[in-house]
């Protein structure tokens, strides 16, 4: 529904947007037509608006999208529970990725994004994920240090006449492993000017699998439901929607604590008018209300002395002004975001902790940005000034040990008042060599401030935005803003038979934020009081780091019925100022998948190639991974127009294997893992669902 506002800065970009590769799509025809010679598998020319890829979402092996992100180059995610997903692109991820769901950024309400943005935004609700290759232009938000992805849910559309159609679609399906079931409905009515929806999801599953036995606790549970309206009469397009999610238990076996529930509202409006000129004005507003609460002992075993909970809430408003014309776009875009975070004990109703009180995190942003086309060479040229403003309320505690009053005066006494000025500088260049080939070079500088929890976290504790180190860490209100200088080099071979689109990246980054041994003796004083003294207890710092790394897609058409296509992602990453490593950087990775595809019907067999990571961080104690290939195999019937039917099975040989991006197993009381050992991948899971579309 935000397509509105979006169009005109997605297209403009088109060439970076990559649509999920082909073959993970649902069939219809129009797709099927372009499938068998190709052309649209390529970066060019496709955009978000213009691809014809009508249901993505429609092979749904597990409930989360960040699953699906995984199949675009360079992008990766952190999974620290079932629907626990953090984007990562190119070794950057978190709060330095900027994801848009349905073009408005969603604050987690927990301090340990147990509820990630695209959390919010279920599989089975999912129209498409995009994400700007390489170098994302300055108009796709502020803090794009780590790239900008794109969810967009299904909806309706404007249809041709005055007379209303009935549109929408139900999804339904089935995973063997975890017995997990999801349903989905869009219902709609749309003319040539309004339209109208209704949608809703469920999903439930209980603990997942592997080859050894369970993972506990991975259990999930989520519900969404919402509605929303648009017009639109020529010159003028206004929309509304409104939307309600709660998940319910969830296990995030990778932390200290589980969702009990992440609940709450999102509503946003935009409004856009053409004027003779051509030039487009948009505007758009979102508000979000969410609440939050986990705890170490509904889900998992704790000790009666060690249990806790906490609630955690967030409430935002984003707003944003943009206007294009000949090319030219400038706007301003606004946020605010307050948070609040409390730990309790059960067993204990004097027990408190602010973890985090009346957090303010506030952007306020202009930007400038220009496309220009000159014979075979394309610029998009852009520049944006931000600003950041963060304060932290006082802290208080029912603790009354002598350490940890020394560290709540002193946060309560400190400067909390934190303004950055952050400039983002952009130039992304292709040039047209022939219809079949195009060089593409991109140079930037892009800043991050901190976030909240690198700056306010005042008690050494893991409440870190999902790092899942299982270290404590303390935050550092004096940090400074991270600044990135971004080279991007590659090329976009295109025939109508195979295409071939590699990447080189490097990122310069000064001031990078990460956890360093800490210097804080009163902050180790406090850790070893509460978590012993083997527990490891980090300092946010700024230190010097560098990323590298090359991505690619290709896809060849052995026969007009056999397919083969794929992505391969490397990425490296290395502190500057010491000779260790980043946390949690994703391993060599390549996704092959051979196809052999018919009008109706199509089976593709995947294979998922992961190499050892054996770049770690020392300073966060992170294990190594060995390497694995898992293999999955997938069906697509499409019986009528309208019907999609798919099943498969993922992990087909029931490998055993670890993913490094997938924590450290948190539960004493799981038989088949031990405490501190990587958690284990999904085991085979066969599956099957069926999406219908009107
Ligand atoms: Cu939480």
């Amino acid at each position: 529904m935000y397509d509105i506002f979006f169009m005109e800065i997605i297209d403009m970009h088109s060439l970076k947007l990559l649509p999920l590769p082909l073959l993970m799509l649902g069939l219809n025809s129009a797709v099927q037509a372009e499938h068998i010679n190709l052309p649209t598998i390529s970066v060019e020319g496709v955009s978000a608006e213009a691809a014809p890829y009508a249901l993505p979402s429609s092979i749904i092996s597990v409930p989360d999208t960040g699953e699906l992100l995984k199949k675009l180059p360079g992008a990766n995610i952190n999974r620290n529970g079932p629907l626990t997903s953090i984007a990562q692109y190119r070794g950057l991820f978190g709060d330095r990725v900027n994801v848009l769901i349905d073009g408005v950024r969603i604050n987690s309400a927990g301090p340990n994004s147990m509820d990630t943005p695209l959390s919010y935004i279920p599989a089975s609700r999912l129209e498409s994920l995009s994400l700007y290759r390489g170098i994302a232009p300055v108009s796709s938000g502020i803090e794009t240090i780590g790239g900008t992805i794109l969810a967009h849910s299904k909806t309706t559309t404007f249809s041709s006449g005055e007379e209303f159609q009935s549109q929408g679609n139900f999804s339904a399906g089935y995973a063997e492993n975890g017995n997990g079931k999801y349903g989905s409905v869009l219902a709609g009515i749309a003319n040539n000017q309004h339209r109208l929806h209704i949608t809703g999801s469920l999903e439930h599953g209980d603990d997942l699998e592997f080859d050894g036995g369970d993972i506990l606790p991975t259990e999930h549970k989520r519900g969404t439901v919402g509605g929303g309206y648009a017009f639109q009469n020529g010159a003028q397009t206004f929309t509304l929607n409104a939307q309600h999610h709660d998940t319910g238990k969830t296990g995030t076996p990778a932390l200290p604590m589980d969702i009990i529930y992440a609940k709450g509202n999102h509503y946003d409006g935009s409004f856009s008018n053409t004027f003779a000129n051509g030039g487009v004005l948009s505007t758009k507003l979102s508000y979000q209300d969410s609440e939050h609460w986990m705890s170490n002992y509904e889900l998992r075993a704790s000790a009666l002395a060690k249990r806790r909970h906490a609630i955690t809430d967030v409430k935002s408003t984003g707003f944003g002004l943009a206007y294009s014309v000949s090319g030219w776009t400038v706007g301003i875009d606004a946020d605010r975001a307050k948070h609040n975070a409390d730990i309790f004990n059960p067993g204990n109703t004097l027990f408190f902790v602010n973890n985090y009180n009346n957090i303010e995190r506030d952007r306020y942003s202009i930007f400038g940005e220009k496309e220009l086309t000159l014979n075979q060479w394309k610029f998009e040229a852009g520049l944006r000034y931000s600003r950041v403003e963060m304060d932290a309320g006082e802290v208080s505690t029912s603790l009354g040990a002598a350490p940890v009053v020394a560290l709540k005066n002193t946060f309560n006494n400190a400067d909390r008042k934190q303004d950055e000025s952050l400039v983002d500088l952009v130039l992304n260049t292709t040039y047209t060599v022939s219809s079949e080939f195009d060089l593409i070079a991109g140079i930037a500088r892009k800043e991050r401030a901190a976030s909240y929890q690198e700056r306010y976290l005042w008690l050494p504790l893991e409440s870190t935005a999902g790092l899942a180190d299982g270290n404590n860490y303390i935050g550092n209100i004096g940090l400074d803003t991270e600044v990135a200088y971004q080279i991007e080099l590659g090329f976009d071979w295109h025939t109508p038979r195979a295409t071939f689109s590699p990447h080189i990246f490097y990122h310069h980054i000064n001031d990078y934020i990460q956890g360093t041994p800490n210097t804080n003796s009163t902050a180790a004083m406090v850790s070893a009081m509460m978590a012993g003294p083997e527990k490891l207890v980090l300092e946010y710092n700024n230190v010097d780091a560098k990323l590298y790394g090359l991505d690619a897609n290709w896809s060849f058409a052995i026969t007009p019925t056999w397919q083969l296509d794929g992505v391969v992602s490397y990425v490296r990453g290395e502190r500057r100022d010491t000779s260790d490593d980043l946390y949690r950087i994703a391993p060599l990775t390549a996704r092959t998948m051979l196809s052999y595809v018919q009008t109706d019907w199509t089976v593709g067999f995947e294979a998922e190639t992961v190499s050892s990571q054996n770049k770690v961080s020392d300073e966060n104690r992170e294990q190594k991974t060995s390497g694995y290939a898992v293999f999955n195999l997938s069906a697509n019937y499409q019986p009528t127009q309208n019907v999609i039917i798919t099943a498969g099975v993922n992990n087909l040989f029931d490998r055993g294997y670890e993913n490094h991006l997938g924590g450290y197993n948190r539960i004493a009381n799981n038989p088949d893992i031990a405490q501190g050992d990587r958690l284990p991948g999904l085991g085979r899971s066969a599956y099957a669902g069926v999406s219908i579309s009107w």
